[in-house]
């Protein structure tokens, strides 16, 4: 862990991911109700939000579109990714290199480390040869921390939660993206268990502008430094009202509550 507050991905101490590898992770099933946002354009339009700090997407969607949004969004490339379309222990294939997102424009780097999985310990190597090599560039780096697997009954649990954070920390992560589990008092301690490096959590699944924002909220009077999250702002027909929401809360500080009043 570096300290990252001076880079483009950090705005007042905090991170905004907007994640789009939804076409990857889960396939075009996440766009049915948004199909207009299939074109990865739109999404990009929505991460010139002031309150967007990087836009995480997969090689190939920045090859394709990260030139015409280079000046008004920050990049974040993620290195490794993984359909849904096969059954296993879960594991997730580099590819992208640390040198080729550079080459791309990627003001930081992403990784998904799936702990628990029977695949843990090529993963955390993986790991290793990223973290090292984003270094050489001053990269900061983004860990995906997803508990997962035979052994791990339940993901969000707080204990599995607090391992995930710490686990980020123990291998140099810089951000820690780890699921909400499930009250401020267990995100506080996971937030405690990464020590410095900066923990954001998991947009999941669409819910309402109230619910998203409330449990935002909470992550971050809990000590959270923001958010990475995909469906919660692109799914929405205005993804501009919950970013300005966000911004709020984030931000400013605000709640949910006066959050969307405005
Ligand atoms: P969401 O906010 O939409 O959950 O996106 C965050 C994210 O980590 C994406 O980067 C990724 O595609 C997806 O969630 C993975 O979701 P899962 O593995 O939990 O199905």
């Amino acid at each position: 862990m570096i300290p990252i507050d001076d880079s483009p991905i950090v705005r007042d101490g905090n991170v905004l991911i907007l994640a789009m590898d939804h076409g990857l992770e889960h396939g075009p099933v996440d766009f049915e109700a948004v199909p207009e946002k299939l074109d990865p354009a739109t999404v990009f339009e929505t991460a010139t939000h002031d309150a967007v700090t990087a836009m995480a997407v997969q090689k190939g969607v920045a090859e394709g579109y990260y030139p015409s949004y280079e000046d008004d969004v920050n990049l974040l490339v993620k290195l490794n990714g993984t359909s849904n379309m096969w059954m296993g222990e879960p594991d997730s294939a580099i590819n992208c290199s640390v040198d080729y997102a550079v080459e791309l424009g990627a003001d930081a780097v992403g990784f998904t480390v799936y702990s628990g999985s029977n695949h843990e310990v090529e993963m955390f190597e993986e790991f290793r040869e990223i973290h090292e090599a984003a270094r050489e560039y001053d990269l900061p780096v983004v860990m995906w921390s997803y508990p997962r697997g035979q052994g791990l009954k339940n993901d969000t649990k707080p204990s599995t939660i607090s391992y995930a954070a710490r686990i980020a920390l123990e291998l140099g992560a810089d951000v820690a993206k780890v699921k909400y589990p499930g009250s401020r008092e267990a995100m506080a301690h996971a937030c405690e268990a990464a020590g410095d490096t900066k923990v954001v959590m998991s947009g999941g699944s669409k819910t309402s502008d109230y619910e998203f924002l409330s449990t935002v909220e909470s992550a971050v009077d809990a000590g959270c430094e923001g958010l990475a999250v995909g469906r919660n702002v692109w799914q929405r027909e205005d993804p501009t009202r919950i970013l300005d929401g966000l911004e709020k809360v984030i931000y400013g500080g605000e709640t949910a509550d006066t959050a969307l009043e405005g």
